[in-house]
């Protein structure tokens, strides 16, 4: 079993398609292990897409991943990482395949939905984030 991260981003909560967007993976068979809604501080923001700091599309990425509420969840099944990261589809919802999450429900390469960890060290650092260290870092 492994458990990955998914975050429902800003556009899905305002979007009303947190229920869309869950269903597909509890139908997958994926089981929700944690949830929880949360406010993304800028700081917080930093940590979780550390990587990406300093890139020219940073800037507009934190102003959008703070703009709202998210959801925080913690997926657990075989080779969750992997399953979830095919669900969700390509990053810019313009190409991402329809089937996909975003290939049927996004038109954007900013708002596109859903975040997914992308390896299982990602998931570890990840999970820690949103599901251990919250009250430090919120
Ligand atoms: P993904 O793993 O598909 O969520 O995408 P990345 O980790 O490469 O990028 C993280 C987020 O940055 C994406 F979800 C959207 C945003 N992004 C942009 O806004 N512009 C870009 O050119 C690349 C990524």
């Amino acid at each position: 079993m492994e458990q990955t991260l998914v975050l429902l981003k800003p556009d899905t909560v305002e979007r009303g398609l947190c229920g869309e967007i869950l269903g597909r993976f509890e139908r997958k068979g994926l089981k929700i292990v944690r949830m929880q809604m949360v406010d993304l501080t800028v700081d917080v923001a930093r940590v979780h897409y550390a990587d990406h700091v300093g890139k020219p599309f940073y800037p507009e990425l934190e102003k959008y991943i703070t703009s709202g509420s998210i959801v925080a969840i913690i997926l657990e099944g075989d080779e969750a990482i992997s399953v979830v990261r095919k669900m969700i589809g390509v990053t810019n919802g313009i190409e991402a395949e329809a089937g996909t999450i975003r290939g049927d429900l996004a038109i954007s390469k900013r708002q596109n939905l859903v975040h997914a960890s992308d390896s299982p060290e990602s998931a570890k650092r990840e999970i820690k984030i949103f599901f251990a260290n919250i009250p430090k870092l919120l």
